[in-house]
């Protein structure tokens, strides 16, 4: 879904604002279709061959709880044509108001019974950025609610500074904010169910959470997009350090 003219512009009003934005239907029952469908070969064809880095499990030792996707678009060339030549790739260069470089896409579940909540967090804190300008692009697979686990924002928060986080033990969000919720956090909660084929898109500085999957049938699937503006710097020094430490850690924990 591409948007132009005053629509454009009340959807960047809207992100600039709140620090994220709610699409509906921003990919139509046969797009939704098509990634489904090339999601079930990458998760047949794809993930077997890739390394503990990049497939995340809620018990590695049971294949049907997988949790997490990373670095998708590196992978295979539906993802990597989705991340960089798309309606979100448009939508990301509208809402930063720059040329855009493509940098992680990802697949989030979380399994009934024992998807565990994803802690609050600013995107920003992890990617070691400078300029902080960055988005993430969250679609729902599927129907998402307070049950299974939707994403939480606080409105507003990406105006107030990068918040302190400390180490979690959550495989896949391994930092979390110290002093949440504040009361500024809990004050301005937006809950966000969505349908399948619905888009969020949040700033990098916005703080997000999510609940744990309570139900015991009904799995939580969605798709991250992560853009940064063409200026921001990566700290890459820092970021290799920290990624190194993080995958000995999980290693010698048995999470990977
Ligand atoms: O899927 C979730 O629970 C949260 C995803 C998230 O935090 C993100 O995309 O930044």
């Amino acid at each position: 879904m591409l948007f132009e003219g005053t629509k454009a512009e009340q959807i960047k009003h809207d992100y600039d604002r709140d620090g994220y934005v709610r699409l509906p239907g921003f990919l139509s029952p046969d797009e939704l279709r098509a990634l489904l469908t090339n999601l079930d070969r990458y998760v047949e064809e794809i993930v077997p061959g890739l390394p503990n880095t990049d497939v995340f499990y809620e018990d590695k030792e049971q294949s049907n709880s997988l949790k997490q996707l990373i670095r998708m678009c590196e992978h295979d060339a539906f993802f990597r044509q989705m991340m960089d030549d798309s309606d979100f790739t448009r939508l990301a260069e509208l809402l930063l108001g720059r040329n855009t470089s493509s940098r992680n896409m990802q697949f989030f579940n979380k399994p009934p019974k024992i998807g565990l909540p994803t802690p609050p967090h600013q995107d920003g804190y992890y990617w070691m950025i400078n300029p902080c300008e960055g988005l993430t692009m969250w679609l729902a697979l599927e129907e998402v609610d307070e049950e299974n686990g939707c994403v939480r924002y606080a409105t507003g928060s990406h105006l107030k500074g990068m918040r302190a986080h400390s180490r979690t033990d959550t495989l896949g969000f391994s930092q979390g904010i110290t002093d949440f919720p504040s009361t500024d956090d809990k004050a301005n909660e937006v809950i966000t169910t969505a349908r399948p084929g619905d888009l969020l898109v949040h700033d990098a500085k916005t703080v997000h959470w999510a609940d744990g999957n309570t139900s015991h049938t009904r799995t939580r699937k969605a798709m991250g997009l992560v853009y940064f503006s063409d200026r921001a710097k990566i700290d890459t020094e820092a970021q290799t350090v920290y990624q190194k430490k993080l995958t000995e850690d999980m290693e010698k924990a048995g999470k990977i």
